[in-house]
């Protein structure tokens, strides 16, 4: 046997699950299709929860995390050309962090290599086998490796979920009529806190990285051509849709990077079959509204290391056979609201004027009810774990 746990993808969920391995003396192998410095580039979430900064730090690869992470206590709402600020830190007592998605892989890879762990860049065409069995073993072109458990944590487009036996997973799925068009620039942040703006041209986001990078989105059709958009077209729609009556200034700047994210929910379960478990947009998909995507993804290998722990150290598999039903209880919350985030925030072009106003009210009703704001900060920052992380 090569190792105990095969681990497919090197992401948030196969990187921080190897780690949260490691601490607990146990051996695991990742492999992952792109070469480092493309999982190191790639531009992603931005948003970490109360939770998931303290999964980090409990898992020891949070210093650069504590010194760069730009703390935020709120995020503002606007609609209506006026701003609402949501105050998270006084509604829940939990703040979230900014620190972009590939900080905390760039983090991750940095440990682990550091303690000599076994990552495989580059690997082509991973196939799996024998999950059914005790001795899994993980195919591809360079070689093979046998294991006791796998860990399909490849993303939505990897190759485990496409490993259960047909008819042995069923997957919930809504695609939305509408995309975000996303950019990095050179541009000092315009706000101290998030912007999430919703006017009658559709959604935009006001976002950051660092004192000097802003991140930002635009609702564009899921079709849209990126070639349509010129860096001054993008500047002047966010101009528009994030204009507000308290003279709201948009610091512009170069824009170093440039995307469109389709927009989709998915849940598939179950997330396990076999010696084969599923973590993160392997398992589900949420639209970025609700800022989840890294911190399911997060909140699924806790639980997933946490069970596997229990295995090592004391042969139990109680909570490896609970694992869907720990793992969805969150993941069906944050998939309710990030629906909900994006229903509430962009505009639906096949709907009606009836559609729209029911939108505005519930954005008003957010806006001025502590009840609804108070719910809307919780999932927001995250609810607590089930957990604990705790060696069993
Ligand atoms: P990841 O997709 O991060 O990692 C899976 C890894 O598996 C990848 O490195 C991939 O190369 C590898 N892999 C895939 N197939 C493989 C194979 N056959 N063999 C070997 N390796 C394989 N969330 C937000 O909250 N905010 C955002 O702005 C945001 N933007 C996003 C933009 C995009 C384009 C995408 C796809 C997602 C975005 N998300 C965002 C959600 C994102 O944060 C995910 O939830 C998060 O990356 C999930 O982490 P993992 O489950 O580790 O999957
Ligand atoms: C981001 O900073 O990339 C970000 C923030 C909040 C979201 C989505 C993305 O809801």
């Amino acid at each position: 046997m090569d190792t105990q746990v095969g681990i497919v993808g090197a992401g948030p969920a196969g990187l921080l699950l190897s780690r949260l391995l490691h601490l607990q003396g146990i051996d695991s192998i990742v492999l992952e299709q792109r070469d480092r410095g493309y999982v190191e580039q790639r531009v992603r979430a931005g948003v970490l929860e109360h939770g998931s900064v303290a999964t980090l730090r409990e898992a020891g690869v949070a210093d650069r995390l504590d010194r760069q992470g730009m703390e935020h206590e709120g995020v503002e709402l606007r609609f209506g050309r006026r701003g609402h600020r949501i105050d998270f830190a006084e509604l829940t007592g939990r703040t979230i962090t900014v620190y972009g998605q590939q900080e905390v892989v760039k983090d991750l890879i940095a440990a682990r290599l550091a303690e000599g762990a076994d990552i495989r860049f580059g690997v082509e065409d991973v196939r799996l086998h024998g999950i059914d069995t005790d001795r899994p073993t993980i195919g591809f072109a360079q070689g093979e490796i046998s294991c006791e458990y796998v860990v399909g944590a490849d993303g939505y487009h990897g190759v485990s979920r496409p490993s259960f036996p047909a008819g042995t997973i069923s997957t919930y799925e809504r695609a939305y009529p509408y995309a975000w068009l996303g950019i990095l620039a050179q541009a000092p942040p315009s706000a101290r806190e998030l912007i999430y703006a919703r006017s009658d041209r559709g959604f935009a986001l006001h976002s950051m990285r660092s004192p000097e990078i802003t991140r930002m989105y635009l609702q564009v059709a899921p079709d849209e051509d990126l070639g349509e958009w010129p860096d001054e077209r993008v500047w002047a729609e966010l101009h528009t849709r994030l204009a507000d009556d308290s003279g709201f200034a948009l610091t512009e700047g170069e824009i170093l990077d440039k995307g469109i994210t389709g927009m989709r929910s998915m849940v598939a379960s179950p997330m396990q079959y076999g010696r084969l478990f599923l973590a993160g947009d392997a398992a589900h998909i949420v639209p970025p509204t609700g800022a989840k995507g890294m911190n399911l993804a997060i909140a699924d290998v806790r639980t997933l290391a946490y069970a596997l722990g229990a295995y090592y150290t004391d042969g139990r598999t109680d909570l490896l056979a609970a694992y869907t039903d720990t793992a969805q209880r969150r993941v069906w919350r944050a998939t309710h609201f990030s629906w909900f985030m994006t229903s509430m925030l962009h505009a639906d072009p096949g709907d009606d004027a009836f559609g729209d106003r029911l939108a505005l009210a519930q954005l008003e009703y957010v806006a001025s009810s502590r009840a609804q704001a108070t719910a809307l900060a919780e999932n927001y920052t995250g609810l607590p774990y089930d957990h604990g992380w705790s060696y069993p």
